[in-house]
């Protein structure tokens, strides 16, 4: 089996589908994963999907990608617009990079515009809602077999 494509989602992210769904949605983060399962079986890829709430988690996670993942899809959620310490820990992997944001970040609050995982990532998907998390999964396909 190839190398994992790690799909990590920040902080509040777990209450996705328990609040606010009309910016997030009304699925669940439990039903995003089956779906990324699901679709990951198909297209022949293995995942690892995480979610925390800690920074320094997420940077541990993206640390263990390295050598181990193939691939790394990225929701940061508020870390997006804050975090040097991820930005520093996925310029150190070395495989594709995809961001993704369930909601229109440029359609919201001005601080939400700025993204500094951006400066690394090689992808970004905003507002296409949790499809964008299946949208990732096909382009990383496409990424990790050219
Ligand atoms: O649109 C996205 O995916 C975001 O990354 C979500 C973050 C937000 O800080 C970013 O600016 C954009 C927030 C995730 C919080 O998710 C919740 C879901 C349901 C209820 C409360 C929070």
């Amino acid at each position: 089996m190839s190398k994992p494509i790690y799909i990590l989602n920040g902080p509040n992210l777990n209450l996705l589908g328990l609040r606010q769904p009309e910016i997030y949605g009304r699925e669940t983060l439990d039903d995003v994963a089956a779906a990324c399962a699901a679709l990951a079986k198909a297209l022949g890829l293995a995942i690892r999907f995480h979610q925390s709430n800690h920074e320094g988690q997420l940077v541990d996670w993206v640390h263990e990608a390295r050598g181990q993942g193939a691939g790394i899809i990225i929701n940061p959620a508020a870390y997006t617009h804050t975090s040097v310490a991820i930005l520093d820990a996925l310029q150190a992997f070395d495989g594709p990079v995809l961001e993704v944001h369930i909601s229109n970040v440029h359609k919201r609050e001005v601080f939400r515009h700025h993204s500094y995982v951006s400066l690394r990532a090689d992808g970004v998907i905003a507002g296409f809602g949790t499809e964008g998390y299946l949208l990732a999964l096909r382009r990383m396909k496409s990424l990790i077999t050219a």
